[in-house]
């Protein structure tokens, strides 16, 4: 079988977004970068569409509605867990994370996890608006995925 080849055309893939709002300030410098390079991308703002819920813990669940619509063709999360705000930061960020894999491998909607997990403000400062945009070109790569490794398995049967 050939190579499944990267593809980050955006146009027409709807994009589902939940935001804690924990940290307020940097899950919006998350969302922002975020956006900004979904449409980059070529995804339409009318085709983001973006949830808040209180911390990430309750990330998970709110994927989970949105990748049960069958509407969305990849999710992000997006999120900051702080140690320096947190006893229980292990707790936090380990499900958080772990809820996050859960929903994208039991429903087969691919997400993005933007959990940002720091030892203090600083630091989730600084990789804020990055990580909105990798978790943007991952979301995209793997909404993508699917279409592209079938076409390949495809080519590949052909005689
Ligand atoms: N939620 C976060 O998103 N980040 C944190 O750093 C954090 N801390 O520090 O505790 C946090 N806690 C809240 C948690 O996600 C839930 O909202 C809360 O426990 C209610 O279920």
């Amino acid at each position: 079988m050939p190579d499944i080849p990267i593809n980050l055309a955006g146009r027409r893939l709807n994009i589902g977004i939940v935001r804690a709002r924990f940290n307020e300030r940097i899950g919006l410098a998350m969302l922002a970068g975020c956006r900004a390079r979904l449409s980059e991308l070529g995804v339409a703002e009318a085709d983001v569409t973006v949830a808040s819920v209180p911390g990430a813990l309750e990330v998970p669940f709110a994927l989970q509605k949105m990748a049960a619509t069958g509407r969305f063709h990849a999710l992000i999360a997006l999120g900051a867990v702080i140690r320096g705000d947190t006893y229980h930061f292990e707790i936090v960020s380990n499900e958080s994370a772990a809820g996050v894999m859960q929903v994208q491998l039991d429903s087969g909607v691919p997400v993005a996890n933007g959990i940002l997990t720091t030892e203090n403000d600083e630091q989730a400062d600084a990789r804020a608006d990055i990580k909105g945009r990798e978790c943007a070109e991952a979301a995209v790569e793997m909404a993508n995925f699917g279409a592209s490794f079938a076409r390949a398995v495809a080519d590949s049967a052909r005689p």
